[in-house]
């Protein structure tokens, strides 16, 4: 039963993911009829035992996540908690919402290791600070698994990464924006959260790829939004005050897109058509927002690494060896295809 139900996550997952990497308008960072993940992630469960298993006793993990500032970050949220309340037989999560903090993260890791958990996952709202919380782990003998996000550690301070490769998103990104707006004019930029990875490698890969292949397109503003949308939408209202030419914006996830396309609709301009957009993530809301003209492009970032967090961590606590970065496998979506792949769509 347990076995049935771990390979029927894991079938959905992949799935979902061919379909999604079927409908990519843009391959080349998508493998067509590959699984969301590698090979390491999608491994199947041996016959005899569920993934997680890790003989008589539960496997305890400790899960530090960010906050609830996106419709990414809530769809990663519950891939962890429904894999632990379908698995509770085998799995036990302690699971903490720092509320955006970087000292909610530690203080949770800090009561994670007094409980003695088998294995941390953390999510860091930031990239810096955190050696000395880590080195406390590790003296403690508890593995680190960073899911989604990086940490500007030493690599002997965690265990491995789990996610995507922001750079390459962002320089797709860039492309994306440079077919849609015919290589040319002015863009504005909204930045995740500051000093977080997924914002800083985002923000490196499309400035990059920008000034190396485009001359003619020229980023007029860039500031943070923080990753949610309330601050996408404020910080556009102040964009287009100052910038009434500009023909794109590049948000570093959905949700800030979809705060930017309130605002540009509000000061009566057409969001999709007047201004482009071009963001990150494939949530539902930008895919209807695309069915509905209102946005143009969305470079997928998979969230649903549940299934996956607790099958690494199971291998950590039996021993094995693990990769120091799962690398997630993630599709593009233009608005062309975006009615023909949304009902298929897992978040
Ligand atoms: O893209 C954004 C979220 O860390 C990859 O965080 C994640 C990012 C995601 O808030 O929407």
């Amino acid at each position: 039963m347990k076995k049935r139900l771990v390979s029927s996550i894991l079938c959905a997952a992949m799935v979902a993911a061919t379909i999604a990497g079927c409908g990519s308008a843009a391959p080349e960072t998508a493998a067509t009829t590959a699984p969301a993940t590698t090979v390491e992630e999608t491994e199947t469960p041996k016959a005899d035992a569920p993934a997680t298993d890790v003989g008589s006793e539960k496997l305890v993990v400790g899960f530090a996540q960010i906050g609830q500032e996106s419709g990414w970050r809530d769809a990663e949220t519950m891939s962890i908690q429904t894999y632990a309340s379908e698995h509770t037989d085998t799995v036990e999560l302690k699971f903490a919402d720092a509320q955006q903090k970087q000292e909610n993260q530690i203080k949770a890791i800090k009561s994670f290791i007094e409980q003695d958990v088998d294995v941390i996952g953390l999510a860091p709202v930031v990239e810096t600070g955190w050696d000395q919380v880590f080195a406390e782990a590790q003296d403690a003998g508890i593995p680190i698994i960073l899911l989604d996000r990086t940490a500007d550690v030493d690599e002997s301070l965690y265990a491995t990464f789990i996610g995507s490769d922001f750079i390459e998103e962002g320089k797709e990104a860039a492309r994306q924006m440079a077919e849609l707006i015919g290589g040319k004019g002015k863009i504005v930029e909204l930045e995740g959260t500051v000093g977080a990875s997924a914002a800083t490698d985002r923000k490196t890969g499309f400035d990059e790829e920008i000034a190396a292949n485009y001359p003619d397109i020229e980023i007029v503003a860039s500031q943070t939004g923080d990753f949610t949308r309330a601050q996408g939408k404020e910080v556009m209202e102040s964009f287009l005050k100052s910038n009434p030419d500009i023909v794109g914006v590049y948000a570093h996830n959905d949700d800030m897109a979809l705060g930017a396309i309130e605002a540009i609709k509000e000061a009566g301009l057409k969001p999709g058509e007047d201004i482009v957009t071009v963001s990150v993530d494939g949530v539902k809301g930008i895919f209807e927002a695309m069915v509905a003209g209102e946005a143009n492009c969305t470079v997928e970032c998979n969230p649903l690494l549940g299934p996956l967090f607790f099958e690494t961590a199971a291998k950590l606590k039996n021993g094995e060896s693990v990769e120091k970065w799962v690398k997630s496998v993630d599709g593009v979506f233009t608005s062309d295809i975006a009615a023909d792949v949304i009902d298929s769509r897992a978040y």
